[in-house]
């Protein structure tokens, strides 16, 4: 018997399907794949209709953003979409001032460095991010049975950007906050956790099926930092949704030391960057399902070496209880659209049980 989209939840109409399945570590008709990145971007259909809005002001728009995010899903047959949104738009939304800006990325009017600045950084109101609420809605109405992942920044990503002002190499200033003032840090830290709480909490209200907790930079700390001064505060977000009941993504880049310690801080599933063969990120964390990996610049090499690097990621990921296919990081900009739906289809071909 079908089930219309009104009578179950979001969370039902999709706990049957191969990326949900793969989440638990349960089996799968076929390794289930999504890209990072894949809305927007490299998509000349994303390019025109983003012409002339700036990114925050696409992100308020619950009908760009259905039709964004909905883009990639049609074109490569992807087995999730991602919600289109940035990292940056709960820090807006509280209050925060700044931009997104192409070309370079987020932009914050004054870094936050002193406990002065820290009072610019207010709680979440939950009301302010009305239209991720409503964009939310719009889409699991349209998706049905194929999940949407909700995401959020983790603290040490957003902290990077307040703290630096804008996208930084070194992450300088961020670190000698850190190391300089663990007071003011750890306050600061313990806002942005109760930020991004907020914000996957109004996705996972509104129907999200996942949710993912990308901490891009984290890769720049040691492990002993890293369980100092930031696994808490993930631990917090993280397991301030475990009782909502679904997966949990949590991500990072150049996190092959960290990667036992990120999966302690609440994660279900561990993404896993391409410098980690899934194999050693298995043998890490076990018991947890893993997100990877392939290298997102492989997509500019001919396509035999495309087809060589997909079918060793699919034999690595087999290590552990759950795969789900994905790019060690984004998708690049520059990347052709149809080698991504190319890729698709052969994760598809190639696991289908
Ligand atoms: O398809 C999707 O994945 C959904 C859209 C999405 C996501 C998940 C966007 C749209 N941003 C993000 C998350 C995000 N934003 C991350 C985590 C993921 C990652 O590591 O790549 C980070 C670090 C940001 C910050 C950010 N926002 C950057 C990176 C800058 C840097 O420090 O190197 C950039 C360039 C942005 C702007 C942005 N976000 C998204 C888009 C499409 C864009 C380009 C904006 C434009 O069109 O002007």
């Amino acid at each position: 018997v079908m089930s219309s989209a009104t009578d179950t939840s979001p969370a039902d109409r999709t706990a049957g399907s191969a990326f949900v399945r793969a989440c638990r570590g349960q089996s799968v008709p076929h390794t289930p794949v999504w890209f990072m990145r894949q809305a927007g971007r490299s998509l000349p259909e994303y390019r025109s209709l983003r012409a002339g809005v700036r990114m925050l002001e696409s992100c308020r728009q619950p009908d760009l953003v259905t039709e964004i995010t909905l883009q990639p899903v049609r074109r490569h047959g992807v087995d999730a979409a991602i919600f289109f949104s940035d990292i940056m738009v709960p820090l807006d939304a509280a209050g925060v001032e700044l931009d997104i800006v192409a070309g370079t990325g987020p932009v914050v009017a004054e870094p936050v460095r002193t406990l002065a600045d820290l009072d610019r950084v207010r709680p979440l109101d939950p009301a302010a991010v009305s239209y991720v609420d409503e964009a939310v809605r719009m889409l699991t109405a349209e998706l049905l049975d194929k999940p949407l992942i909700g995401f959020a920044g983790a603290p040490f990503t957003l902290a990077s950007y307040l703290v630096e002002g804008g996208p930084s190499r070194n992450h300088t200033q961020t670190k000698a906050l850190m190391y300089g003032d663990p007071q003011l840090w750890h306050a600061l830290l313990d806002r942005l956790a109760d930020i991004t709480l907020t914000f996957l909490q109004v996705q996972i209200g509104a129907g999200v099926s996942a949710v993912q907790l990308f901490d891009s930079w984290v890769g720049a700390l040691s492990e002993a930092d890293y369980r100092q001064y930031v696994l808490p505060h993930s631990r917090k977000v993280l397991d301030g949704l475990a009782d909502a009941g679904l997966p949990r993504i949590h991500f990072g880049v150049g996190t092959g030391l960290l990667l036992p310690a990120m999966a302690q801080a609440g994660a279900d599933v561990v993404g896993v960057d391409w410098r980690t063969p899934l194999d050693q990120a298995a043998k890490q964390v076990p018991g947890h399902p893993v997100q990877g990996n392939l290298d997102p610049a492989v997509l500019f090499a001919p396509w035999e070496v495309v087809e060589r690097e997909v079918r060793r990621v699919l034999a690595e990921g087999r290590a552990a209880p759950g795969h789900v296919f994905n790019l060690g990081h984004g998708v690049l900009p520059e990347t052709d659209p149809t080698v991504l739906t190319r890729v698709v289809e052969l994760v598809h071909t190639l696991s289908a049980r």
